[in-house]
């Protein structure tokens, strides 16, 4: 990628290519403003033109390529320094239709705008200081939010709530790597006796990065959906208990041995959590066919992979469980059909998908699963979902145990200190202030074209 030069103007389309009332064009480089005048019909391109804020201007574009018209739109006009990129910019709204799209971008591109790789919107935003790597990449977070959680939170980081929360922690790191420098640089006998290593400090430190780091994982399951697979010998109530979450009958149930062949995946929310659930071949020592052998090879290795699996039993018939499975601790172990049986099995929550019963303390227990980790996980607190950000705050952990330890132990404080500047680097890369290209390109090429 080489657009780190930000001399030349880019355009894109920013919405949707698809037919729509309205479609939005972005254009942002400096002189971007004169060329498109050159475009505007009648004496409105001279408003377009005329120096002061930011402005709205109604005209017709036509292409001076071969005098055509090209649409009646709105220009938003974005003067130095204000809007997203915080350069010199306009947006047209013009009519949604895609031929007319199409004529105003081929206008773009003959006015002499480079077409704008993906991100390079943001990038340019955060070039020119208008927001941090945190803000940027909640921007990407906030356009790729599954569910109304995800994005309350990709909004929080959006907002700058990450950026000034590391902006503390980087504080209290800096205030200490002060008094170690100080400690390395004067006697002790010029120093005195109060000023001690800062243990506290840097264990809060520690704590305080944790707690962030610790978030990723709700993060995580908010913005891409937890993966709940549905497991268990055959006959148990597998797709009925699928079918039960979807409210919809997707799943064919019967009382046949061995229904469910290959598996069935689809998303549904479980308390404002995204999950992907996923309905299996039936396990059994004696199937019948190659194709239900490979549907029980396809479920084991889903059950592999999940993050949680709900284990099926059959009140009726409870002697096909596997303990491997109902032992493995993503394992909620189920037993269905109470309303036939109303037996107790030791660990097995009693459910009876036929009559609903069980069925909300189920729910609790999925959620209580999956959110283990972050029960504050509520709308408004910090938690992350970005694995370079997880990266870092956590090589900025493993730097700052390292200074603890070494500061516990009675090394010399140069190593302390050289292990604290580590720390700075590293919380220095999480926010931008210290990036390479490599760490850039990672980021926005996976961005939207238009973001
Ligand atoms: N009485 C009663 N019947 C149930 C209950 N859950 C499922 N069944 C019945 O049990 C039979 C098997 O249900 P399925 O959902 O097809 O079972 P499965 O686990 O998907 O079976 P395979 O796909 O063969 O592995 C069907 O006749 C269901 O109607 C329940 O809670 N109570
Ligand atoms: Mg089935």
């Amino acid at each position: 990628m080489d657009h780190y030069n930000t001399e030349d103007a880019i355009f894109a389309l920013a919405t949707a290519w698809a037919k729509s009332a309205i479609a939005v064009v972005r254009v942002s480089g400096q002189g971007c403003i004169g060329t498109l005048s050159r475009a505007v019909k009648g004496r409105t391109g001279e408003r377009l033109n005329s120096t002061g804020t930011n402005r709205v201007v109604y005209c017709r574009l036509f292409n001076p390529k071969d005098g055509s018209d090209v649409d009646d739109v709105v220009v938003t006009v974005y003067r130095d320094g204000h809007g997203y990129t915080g350069e010199e910019a306009f947006e047209i709204s013009c009519h949604g239709g895609l031929t007319v799209v199409t004529a105003v971008l081929q206008l773009m591109s003959d006015l002499g705008f480079r077409q704008a790789l993906p991100g390079e919107f943001t990038l340019r935003a955060f070039l020119h200081g208008k927001m941090d790597l945190t803000r940027s990449e909640a921007v990407n977070e906030l356009v790729n939010a599954q569910g109304r959680k995800g994005q309350l939170m990709a909004l929080n980081r959006l907002n700058g709530a990450l950026y000034r929360r590391i902006g503390q922690i980087k504080d209290i790191v800096a205030e200490i790597m002060s008094i170690v420098e100080v400690q390395l640089d004067y006697s002790e006998d010029e120093i005195g006796e109060d000023l001690t290593f800062p243990m506290d400090r840097l264990q809060k430190a520690i704590d305080d990065l944790g707690t962030i780091h610790d978030s990723y994982n709700a993060g995580r399951l908010y913005s891409q959906g937890a993966r709940m697979v549905l497991a268990g010998p055959s006959n148990a109530g597998k797709s009925s208990l699928f079918n039960y979450f979807l409210k919809e009958e997707r799943s064919i149930v019967s009382a046949q041995k061995g229904t469910t062949r290959d598996y069935i995946e689809a998303m549904c929310t479980i308390r404002g959590i995204p999950v992907r659930i996923f309905d299996t071949a039936g396990f059994r020592d004696l199937s019948e066919s190659e194709i239900e052998e490979e549907g029980i090879r396809r479920s084991r290795s889903l059950v592999e992979s999940a993050d949680i699996i709900l284990y099926l039993a059959d009140s009726t018939d409870p002697s096909e469980i596997d303990r491997s499975v109902v032992h493995d601790p993503r394992c909620i172990p189920i037993l269905n059909k109470v309303d036939l049986n109303d037996t107790d099995l030791e660990g097995f929550l009693k459910l009876s998908v036929a009559t609903g019963q069980g069925f909300n303390e189920l729910c609790d227990r999925i959620c209580g699963k999956l959110t283990s980790d972050i029960a504050q996980a509520d709308d408004g607190s910090l938690v992350i979902e970005n694995e370079r950000q997880r990266e870092d705050l956590a090589r900025a952990m493993a730097s700052l145990r390292s200074a603890k330890l070494a500061a516990d132990s009675g090394l010399p404080l140069d190593i302390v200190s050289m292990d604290i500047q580590e720390a700075l680097e590293a919380l220095g890369e999480l926010t931008g202030e210290v990036t390479t290209d490599d760490i850039l390109d990672r980021i926005f090429s996976s961005f939207c074209v238009g973001k």
